[in-house]
């Protein structure tokens, strides 16, 4: 072989790595970008696979994110799988000048036809398999719960009761928000606690986004046949988190706000044996608030929420975003 036609050689495979640069460079510049947009967005591996839901703070919450997070990556390999095949059919196999032949034709493939039904079905048994387990799981009711919590919803507020923990005049400990006042759920990290709800009126719904979990709060829920009663294995931090009623009950259903406060085991166990007793400094017994203040664990202890304040009944009053002080 000559030097002459070995230089040939050379450049018609150059020229033809050339004619596949534009394939490449976009599967290039695609592999770059998906590893520069999560490095620069400074997003972790942990909250990229979360997809955008909040950091939950209940092992049944972990449960439901692990299964939302396995569940949206096997629908981006389906849907990366199925693109490919889109694009692959697109480009390698799109319609040439002056070429007017009918392409194969490829339906009635018995085969492929089967491996097409027998696929997807494979793929909704197991997601439904994962969840009715996390369902079964996150609708869990064990016996002796640590903690029992009576949640009555009205329009348009919020009332938590304690059915074991009595006051002096033989009612249970109760937390009743007002217009004026953010009702306080205290409750105890590391602990099962169960929660019976029901509604006063119409229909409402018990939300505390880090839960990842709202059920809806129904009136006669025994009448109605509903579910009233969930538990939580137990709260993992520590923290003040704002609660919603999730269902429109109304006019005032956006400001139906409550803040979960958890604080730890020790701490909550003096805080409802100080709702027991009565504050000499009023002669009543200690509020949700009072009581906190007492125990004095800083921010986690003020005595009003700060995750959402009060709502404004006056109907002439026109600023949305104000907060109003409630001045008591
Ligand atoms: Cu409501």
């Amino acid at each position: 072989m000559g030097r002459a036609q070995r230089g040939g050689d050379r450049f018609s495979a150059r020229q033809s790595s050339r004619r596949q640069s534009p394939t490449r460079r976009a599967v290039q510049l695609a592999g770059l970008a998906l590893l520069v947009i999560p490095l620069t967005t400074g997003c972790s591996v942990e909250e990229v696979l979360r997809f955008g839901w909040p950091v939950g703070i209940t092992p049944q919450a972990e449960a439901m994110r692990e299964l939302w997070t396995w569940s949206a990556v096997a629908a981006l390999v389906v849907g990366a799988v199925t693109w490919a095949a889109m694009f692959w059919a697109v480009i390698f196999h799109r319609k040439r000048k002056g070429d007017d032949s009918v392409p194969r034709q490829t339906q009635y493939n018995l085969p492929l036809e089967i491996t097409f039904t027998v696929i997807p079905t494979i793929i909704v048994a197991v997601l439904f398999a994962f969840t009715v387990n996390v369902q079964n799981y996150v609708d869990i009711d064990a016996e002796d719960p640590d903690l029992r919590v009576d949640v009555t919803a009205f329009q348009w507020n919020w009332e938590f009761e304690y059915p074991d923990a009595p006051t002096p005049d033989g009612r249970p400990v109760s937390t009743l928000g007002t217009s004026e006042t953010i009702p306080l759920l205290v409750l105890p990290t590391e602990r099962r606690i169960e929660f019976s709800q029901r509604s006063n009126d119409v229909i409402h719904s018990f939300f505390v986004p880090e839960f990842l979990f709202k059920r809806d709060v129904f009136p006669m829920p025994e009448v109605n046949d509903q579910d009233n009663v969930w538990q939580i294995d137990s709260i993992d931090r520590e923290g003040a988190f704002v609660g919603r009623c999730a269902e429109l009950c109304g006019t005032y259903h956006a400001m139906m706000n409550f803040e979960v406060r958890a604080i730890s085991p020790a701490l909550f166990d003096q805080w409802l044996s100080l709702r027991q007793q009565v504050n000499p400094d009023t002669g009543a017994p200690y509020t949700a608030g009072e009581a906190l203040q007492r125990l004095g664990c800083g921010q986690l202890c003020t005595p009003e929420a700060y995750t959402t304040y009060p709502f404004n009944t006056d109907r002439t009053h026109r600023t949305a975003s104000q907060p109003v002080t409630s001045g008591s």
